[in-house]
C-alpha cells in the first residue's frame, strides 16, 4: 500500500515552489496544466501502484495485432479501404479486458500480471454473405505463442458473428438520392424542394435518409423507411426538419435493380405506389400541409440579446495552487482523498473505471456504461418505429475534445481517447477531463452556541461527452469525500422530432407536443445501462432490501396508557437470486450491498447503499413492454437495478452488434439474469450489478433548439452504509470553525473554549496567539486556506480557445457507415 500514499501529505510543509514538475506533460497534444507561476506547489511524480491491465491497446500493440491478423488471415484478402461489406477488412481491434479471476490475484495479492489479449472485429464474407466476426488475439505482445481464435465465451447465443444486412452502403445511399430525384415532381409539389443529385448537401435541397431501425423480415432481409428532411444549416438541426413524406423500400435483394419503393406515406394516408400518390395529388380535394423550414428558430446561439447582466461574465472556479489529486497519465490512475482508481476507454462504451478503492479498501472492481437506448413512439413511420442502441455508433469513438472552461473548469486536466479502426489509430484529444470542484453548498455544518462550523463539499469529477448524431451525452463519475460515488448522465443536443400535420385526424398530444408549425416533440425513453461490479470490502457480498415499514407494536413501558403503538421499524429482505429490481415507492427500501466477511468496529457488516441520486426524479426503465423493434436486445432496460452472479463469461450486458440481431442478439441479457441462486454452495459470493440512467423524455417548447442538461439529468449514487466506523470525510474536508463569545443559554450549547491549547480543533490554526487575541471572532481552519490575494491569469478565468486542437468533428449521421457493422470508402477512381 505504501506506493499508494496520499501525495498531498507533503504539502503540509507549505513550501511553495515553482518547479518543472508541474510541466510534466510529455504528450505534445496535452494542454499544459494551468500554472499560477508564483503559487504552484511542487509535487513528486505520481505513480500508479500497478499496471493498468485494462488499458486500451497502444498504437504499437494495435499495429502488431493488425499485422498479425493480416499475415495469419492472408487468405481473406483483407483491405484497409473496403468499398462495401463484401470486401473483407479488420474493422477494429481493441483490448479484450482480462478476466476478473486473473486480475484480482494481481491487484490484491502477489499474482502474476494477467496475459494481455486483443479483440478484433473482422468484416468478412461467410457463405457469400457479409458478416462481422469477433476474434480473440493473443497473448500480447505477439509471439510464436499468439494465436487468433473465435471470441465466443463473452457471448451467450453460441455465435461470435452477426450477419450484416447492409451489404452495399453506398448503393443504399445512392438509391435514396435516386429515389428522391425520381419523385422530384412529388417533393416539389408537396414540400417545395427536391433532392439535388449533384450536391446532396444542398442547403435548399432535401435529404433522404433511411430510418436506422430496419424492419425485421425474418429472412435477414432489409426493409427500410426513408424520410425526407431539410438538411439544417449552421448547427446541423436536421432532426428538427422532417418534411412529412416517407417511402418504404425493400432493399433485401443482392441485385440493386430489384430494390423498389413499396409504399409512400403522407399526411396520414398510405399510398401503395408512386402513381397512387400522384393520382391522389391531382385530386382538387387533396390536402397539402405546411412543412418545416429552417430558420433562426433552430439556431443554438443567440449572439445578440443583451438582457441586464449579460454584459458581465459569470462566476467561475479557480484553482491557484494546482490540483490536489494525483494523476499518473501513463497508467491513467487517479488518487484523491482516499479514492483510487484506474481509467480506461473503449470505442463502443467510452470511459470505464476499474479497481475503485476508498481508504485502501475495495469498493468496486468496475463501473462503466454498457449501452444507451433511446426508444421513440409516434403515429408515423419514422418515429413510430425508431429506436437507437448508441454503442452501435461507438460512444467512445463519438466522444470529442472538451471545451476548456465550459465543459470542464479552466483548471481541469485532460486525457485523450484512442481507438483503432481499419488498420489506423485515431486519437480524440482532450476528450476526458478530470477536475476538483467545490460545490455551492456545504458537506456539513453546525451552529452551536459558541461556535459555527462549516465543511466544504469539494468533489472530484471524471467527465466525457459523447455526441451520437443529434444528441450529446455528458457522462460524469463523481467522487465525494465521505466515500460516496455518483454516476451521472446529462443529455443535450437536438431532439429527434416528428412531423406534425395540422390536418391529420389523429389524437393530438398522444405522442408529444406541437413545438413549431409542422413539428411535434416525439416522446421517447432514454435508458442508459451501466455495470457496477461492487466488491464491498472484498468480493464476498450479499444484497438486502432493508425496508422501512409501518408496524403496530406493544411495549411494556407503554402500559397501561397505550396498549399498542403505531410506529415503524426495519425489516431485511435478502435478495436470494438473480433478479431485476425497481426503485421502491416512497423510497421505502434501502438497497444495501454488504460484505459477508468484513465488519466495522461496531460489528455491522461493511456496506454500500445503491440509491437513485440527483436529477429529474428516479432514473427510469423502459416503458414499452416487449418492444417490437428491440426484441431480446434490450432486456436490461426492463428494470432499474439488476443483481447477478459475477461470471468471467458475462462481462457485458450488451454488444453493439445487438442492434442488427435484435431478436437473437450476441448478448441476451435475459439469459444472464436468469434467477440463479445467491444461496447455493457453488456461489462464491461475487455479485455484479447493473443499473439504468436516463429519462422519459417528453420534449416541449423548451427543448428547442436544444434539450437542457438540468432537465435531462439522472444519477445513481453508491453511498457508504456502515462502511467505515465514522464519517471518513472529517479528515479530508476543508473548512472553518468560528468560535463565538457568549453566555450559556441552554439549548444545545456545546462547549465554550476561549483559547485552544494544543486542542485538536486548532491544530491547523496558523495564526499566532498574539494575533488571535486581537480578533473578536476566532476562526480555526481545518485544511489550508487562501492566505493572500493574488493576481489570477486570464487563462484561469477564460481559457484561450486557440489551444483547441480539433479541426473537424465527424458527427454520425446515424446511418450504417462507421457503425459497428463497418465503414466503407468510395473508390476515388
Ligand atoms: C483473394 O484473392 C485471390 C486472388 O485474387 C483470390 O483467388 C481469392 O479467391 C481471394 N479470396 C477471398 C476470400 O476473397
Ligand atoms: C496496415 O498498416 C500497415 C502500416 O501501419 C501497413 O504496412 C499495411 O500495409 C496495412 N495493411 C492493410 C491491409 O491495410
Ligand atoms: C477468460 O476465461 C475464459 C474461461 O472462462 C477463457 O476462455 C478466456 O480465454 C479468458 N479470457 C482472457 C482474456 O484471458
Ligand atoms: C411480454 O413477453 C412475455 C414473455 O414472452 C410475456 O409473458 C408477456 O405477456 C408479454 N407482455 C406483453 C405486454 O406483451
Ligand atoms: C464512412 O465512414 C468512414 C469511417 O468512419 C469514413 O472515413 C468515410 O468517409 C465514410 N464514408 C461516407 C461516404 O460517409
Ligand atoms: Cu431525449
Amino acid at each position: 500500500m505504501d506506493s499508494r500514499r496520499k501525495p498531498w501529505v507533503i504539502l503540509s510543509s507549505l513550501v511553495l515552489l515553482v518547479t518543472f514538475l508541474l510541466y510534466y506533460s510529455s504528450w505534445t497534444t496535452q494542454r499544459t496544466p494551468l500554472k499560477y507561476a508564483e503559487q504552484a506547489i511542487s509535487k513528486p511524480a505520481f505513480k500508479a501502484p500497478k499496471e493498468n491491465i485494462w488499458a486500451e491497446l497502444s498504437e504499437r500493440e494495435a499495429a502488431d495485432v493488425n499485422a498479425f491478423i493480416l499475415k495469419e488471415y492472408a487468405h481473406l484478402n483483407l483491405t484497409e479501404q473496403p468499398k462495401n461489406a463484401n470486401e473483407n477488412s479488420i474493422f477494429f481491434v481493441e483490448t479484450l479486458r482480462p478476466n476478473k479471476t486473473d486480475a484480482v490475484p494481481y491487484l490484491h495479492g502477489h499474482g502474476e500480471i494477467p496475459q494481455r489479449y486483443a479483440k478484433a472485429a473482422i468484416s468478412m464474407e461467410i457463405d457469400g454473405l457479409p458478416h462481422m466476426v469477433y476474434y480473440m488475439v493473443g497473448p500480447l505482445p505477439i509471439s510464436s505463442e499468439s494465436k487468433i481464435s473465435p471470441l465466443q465465451y463473452v457471448f451467450n447465443n453460441g455465435k461470435n458473428s452477426v450477419q450484416n444486412p447492409v451489404s452495399d452502403f453506398f448503393a443504399l445511399m445512392d438509391y435514396c438520392i435516386e429515389l428522391g430525384v425520381s419523385i422530384s415532381d412529388i417533393t416539389q409539389n408537396l414540400l417545395g424542394a427536391s433532392v439535388n443529385q449533384k450536391n446532396p448537401e444542398d442547403p435548399n435541397g432535401l435529404m433522404a435518409f433511411p430510418r436506422p431501425t430496419p424492419i425485421e423480415t425474418g429472412e435477414g432481409g432489409l426493409i427500410l423507411w426513408i424520410q425526407f428532411q431539410r438538411p439544417g444549416f449552421g448547427s446541423g438541426g436536421r432532426t428538427l426538419l422532417p418534411q412529412g413524406l416517407y417511402a418504404k423500400v425493400d432493399a433485401s435483394s443482392e441485385n440493386r435493380a430489384e430494390w423498389k419503393p413499396k409504399k409512400f406515406y403522407y399526411n396520414g394516408v398510405l399510398y401503395n405506389s408512386e402513381d397512387e400518390i400522384r393520382a391522389a395529388m391531382s385530386d382538387p380535394d387533396f390536402v397539402r400541409v405546411p412543412t418545416n423550414i429552417d430558420g433562426p428558430w433552430t439556431d443554438t446561439e443567440d449572439f445578440d440579446s443583451q438582457p441586464d447582466g449579460r454584459e458581465m461574465p459569470p462566476p467561475v472556479s479557480i484553482q491557484p495552487y494546482g490540483p490536489r489529486y494525483g494523476l499518473d497519465r501513463t497508467q491513467r490512475f487517479i488518487s484523491w482523498f482516499g479514492f483510487e482508481f484506474y481509467i480506461t476507454t473503449a470505442q463502443a462504451t467510452g470511459v470505464s473505471l476499474f479497481d475503485i478503492r476508498f481508504k485502501g479498501e475495495r469498493v468496486m472492481y468496475e463501473v462503466g456504461m454498457q449501452e444507451a437506448l433511446s426508444h421513440y413512439a409516434g403515429n408515423q413511420p419514422m418515429n413510430g418505429g425508431l429506436e437507437f442502441l448508441d454503442t452501435f455508433f461507438g460512444m467512445g469513438k463519438k466522444s470529442f475534445e472538451l471545451v476548456p472552461g465550459y465543459d470542464c473548469p479552466a483548471h481541469a486536466d485532460y486525457l485523450d481517447i484512442e481507438y483503432h479502426e481499419l488498420n489506423k489509430t485515431h486519437k480524440i484529444p482532450n476528450s476526458i477531463c478530470i477536475f476538483e470542484f467545490t460545490a455551492d453548498h456545504l458537506l456539513s455544518r453546525h451552529s452551536a452556541q459558541y461556535s459555527v462550523t462549516a465543511s466544504r463539499n469539494t468533489f472530484l469529477t471524471v467527465r466525457y461527452v459523447s455526441t451520437v448524431g443529434n444528441y450529446d451525452y455528458d457522462f460524469s463519475y463523481i467522487f465525494y469525500m465521505d466515500g460516496t460515488m455518483e454516476v451521472k448522465v446529462r443529455a443535450s443536443g437536438y431532439i429527434f422530432a416528428a412531423f406534425y400535420s395540422a390536418d391529420e385526424k389523429h389524437e393530438k398530444g398522444e405522442y408529444g407536443h406541437r413545438i413549431q408549425d409542422a413539428l411535434e416533440s416525439s416522446m421517447h425513453d432514454h435508458v442508459i445501462n451501466f455495470r457496477a461490479d461492487l466488491d464491498v470490502a472484498g468480493e464476498k457480498n450479499e444484497m438486502v432490501r432493508m425496508a422501512v415499514e409501518p408496524v403496530t407494536k406493544t411495549f411494556s413501558w407503554d402500559q397501561p396508557e397505550n396498549p399498542s403503538r403505531n410506529t415503524m421499524h426495519l425489516v431485511d429482505y435478502p435478495v436470494t437470486e438473480e433478479t431485476g429490481l425497481d426503485w421502491p415507492k416512497n423510497s421505502r427500501e434501502f438497497y444495501l450491498v454488504r460484505s459477508t466477511e468484513q465488519k466495522n468496529a461496531w460489528g455491522q457488516p461493511k456496506g454500500y447503499r445503491i440509491t437513485s441520486g440527483t436529477g429529474m426524479g428516479n432514473p427510469p426503465h423502459l416503458t414499452i413492454v416487449n418492444s417490437t423493434v428491440l426484441g431480446e436486445s434490450g432486456r436490461w432496460a426492463e428494470h432499474d437495478i439488476w443483481a447477478l452472479r459475477h461470471k468471467d463469461t458475462e462481462p457485458r450486458s450488451a454488444d453493439p452488434l445487438n442492434y442488427f440481431a435484435t431478436h437473437e442478439p450476441l448478448v441476451d441479457f435475459k439469459k444472464q439474469a436468469n434467477h440463479e441462486s445467491f444461496e447455493d454452495e457453488d456461489f462464491n459470493g461475487d455479485m455484479v450489478f447493473y443499473f439504468n440512467l436516463g429519462a422519459h423524455h417528453v420534449p416541449h417548447s423548451g427543448d428547442v433548439p436544444n434539450t437542457l442538461m438540468h432537465t435531462s439529468a439522472s444519477s445513481v449514487m453508491f453511498v457508504p452504509h456502515n462502511f467505515c466506523d465514522r464519517d471518513p470525510s472529517r479528515e479530508s474536508v476543508q473548512g472553518v470553525r468560528l468560535q463565538l463569545k457568549g453566555h450559556r443559554s441552554g439549548g444545545f450549547a456545546g462547549e465554550e473554549f476561549d483559547e485552544p491549547n494544543g486542542d485538536l480543533r486548532s491544530r491547523m490554526d496558523r495564526h499566532s496567539h498574539e494575533e488571535k487575541k486581537k480578533k473578536k471572532t476566532k476562526a480555526h481552519y481545518f485544511g489550508q486556506t487562501y492566505e493572500e490575494g493574488m493576481k489570477v491569469p486570464l487563462e484561469a478565468l477564460e481559457p484561450n480557445q486557440a489551444g483547441y486542437i480539433s479541426e473537424q468533428n465527424f458527427v454520425s449521421d446515424l446511418g450504417f457507415n462507421g457503425s459497428a457493422i463497418g465503414a466503407w470508402h468510395r473508390d476515388e477512381a
